[in-house]
């Protein structure tokens, strides 16, 4: 279904062909190709770099495929028939691409920039995405032993998911690294928000759907910034996904003229930075654009968080108040207080997905959000189509299946030491206990804004305490 599947891993492939690129299957791991694709696109050090977010994104999409479609066969070394495939298909392909490409890129900054970072995806019905990407850098492998990182475990990757006895279709407890369950929506937000609260160096970025953010909790969150001490707490990214439709209906953002969504953006406080994928087959603009708008979004974030902890250490109180008296067009409001950055980001739905099915067009439509070809154990053609795909590109090499990413995207993955993994999971420990369950009035901590510590007696902005904590 993904250009993954037409060429690369075309049923015509012969074994060889697949060992040769395929080192995370091979037993000879010196056989493999480490060279980025022949992409058209490749120029300077940069576009190399993107080149490699490409194949994550491409074999990313390809393990999200095969989770949804296959229950053997996952490198499609025999011929694809409909007995490879699930009898009973689920899951969402529609908002996976999207989710995909936003993890390849960050994973560019968190190893460029020794980031402290964390990805929730507010359509976290995309739960192929997240494990896809929990798999392809090796965290799915170290936590589920039955799910290694070779060949078998690939299929049983494929096989558990939405499965009998297997993994939920969302992002679940038991998704590696899951604080936000993706059954729910409008809630990815304030989750977002609250894993940021007294982690001072980390940013989260978190996807929201357009439909999602039609939701009321989702709506109101947008205001949550208010509540941020950009000293004390670390900063959020939202990145809202306009990918048009929320199951077969169309989305108020995206259909709101531009401009309009501009001044509502900024009318919450944020300074919005518009990405939008024109052409859904010029994949190397829609890296670069995004690229760049990630890497504006990052400084803006640094720039607000030095200004306001070099004040603080000067002795200025470091709630809302820019050091330089916080004129409007420099990260600031007028009054001082920081215009966080927020992406807008307008991407087909179920790109890279087949354009039409069933003469019907599919990617960039309503009808790619959850298994655009239903049909392939009954249909030969749906089958087809799932196994040689459109081959759009028509660009990419062999080295860009799963497996021949291994090798070079098990290189650019991030990592850190052991005792530095899971910093979420520890650092909200560390915050947790009476400092953490101080009561925030707007612009973090004791704001600026006129309704600060002392003026709130309800539940509202109290950063809940440890599960062991509360009463039982
Ligand atoms: C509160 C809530 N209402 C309804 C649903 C059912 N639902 C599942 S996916 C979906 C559409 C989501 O659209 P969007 O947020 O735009 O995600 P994407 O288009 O990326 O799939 C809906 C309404 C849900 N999961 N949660
Ligand atoms: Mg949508």
């Amino acid at each position: 279904m993904t250009r993954d599947l037409t060429r690369d891993l075309s049923p015509d492939q012969s074994s060889d062909q697949i060992t040769d690129a395929d080192p995370i299957v091979s037993s000879t791991p010196g056989r493999a190709s480490e060279t980025a694709p022949e992409n058209a696109w490749l120029k300077g050090d940069d576009d190399d770099e993107l080149a490699l977010v490409d194949r994550w994104w491409r074999a990313a999409n390809y393990l999200s495929v095969g989770q949804i479609y296959l229950r053997s066969n996952p490198l499609l070394r025999e011929p694809l028939g409909a007995s490879h495939t699930k009898s009973r298909l689920l899951g969402h392909w529609g908002t996976t691409p999207g989710l995909n490409f936003v993890y390849a890129h960050l994973n560019r900054v968190i190893r460029r920039d020794s980031q402290n970072m964390l990805f929730i995806a507010g359509p976290g019905h995309g739960g192929p995405a997240v494990v896809a990407n929990a798999w392809l850098e090796g965290t799915y492998s170290e936590i589920y032993s039955n799910v290694g990182d070779d060949e078998p475990g690939m299929a049983e990757l494929f096989r558990q998911f939405s499965y009998p006895g297997g993994i939920p279709s969302h992002a679940a407890p038991e998704t590696p690294g899951s604080i936000s369950e993706g059954g729910e929506l409008g809630y990815s937000l304030a989750h977002a928000y609250g894993s940021v609260f007294d982690n001072p160096d980390l940013i989260t970025v978190v996807v929201i759907g357009d439909g999602e953010a039609e939701t009321g909790p989702l709506a109101a969150s947008w205001h949550s910034h208010n509540f941020l001490d950009p000293v004390a707490d670390g900063a959020v990214l939202p990145i809202l996904h306009l990918n048009g439709y929320k199951i077969a209906n169309p989305t108020i953002l995206a259909r709101m003229p531009e401009a309009q969504l501009e001044q509502l953006l900024r009318g919450y406080g944020h300074e919005p930075h518009f990405v939008t994928v024109a052409d859904p087959d010029d994949t190397a603009a829609a890296h670069r654009d995004f690229a760049a708008v990630l890497d504006r979004c990052l400084t803006e974030i640094r720039k607000i968080q030095a200004a306001r902890r070099s004040a603080t250490t000067d002795g200025g109180t470091g709630n809302g108040e820019s050091p330089g008296g916080g004129a409007a067009g420099d990260g600031t409001h007028d009054d001082g207080a920081a215009r966080w950055p927020v992406i807008v980001l307008r991407s087909p739905k179920g790109w890279t997905g087949p354009k039409v099915v069933d003469g019907l067009p599919v990617e960039g439509t309503w009808r790619s959000h959850q298994v655009p070809l239903s049909e392939v154990r009954t249909n030969p053609e749906h089958l087809a189509q799932l196994g040689s795909g459109s081959n759009r590109t028509g660009r990419m090499s062999s080295s860009t299946t799963p497996g021949g990413c291994g090798r070079t995207l098990r290189r650019t993955r991030p990592s850190a030491p052991p005792d530095e993994r899971h910093p979420v999971r520890e650092r909200r420990h560390a915050a947790a206990g009476p400092q953490a369950a101080a009561v925030r009035g707007p612009r973090g901590r004791g704001g600026t804004a006129g309704s600060g510590a002392g003026q709130r007696d309800d539940h509202a902005g109290v950063v809940a305490p440890r599960r062991d904590q509360r009463e039982p």
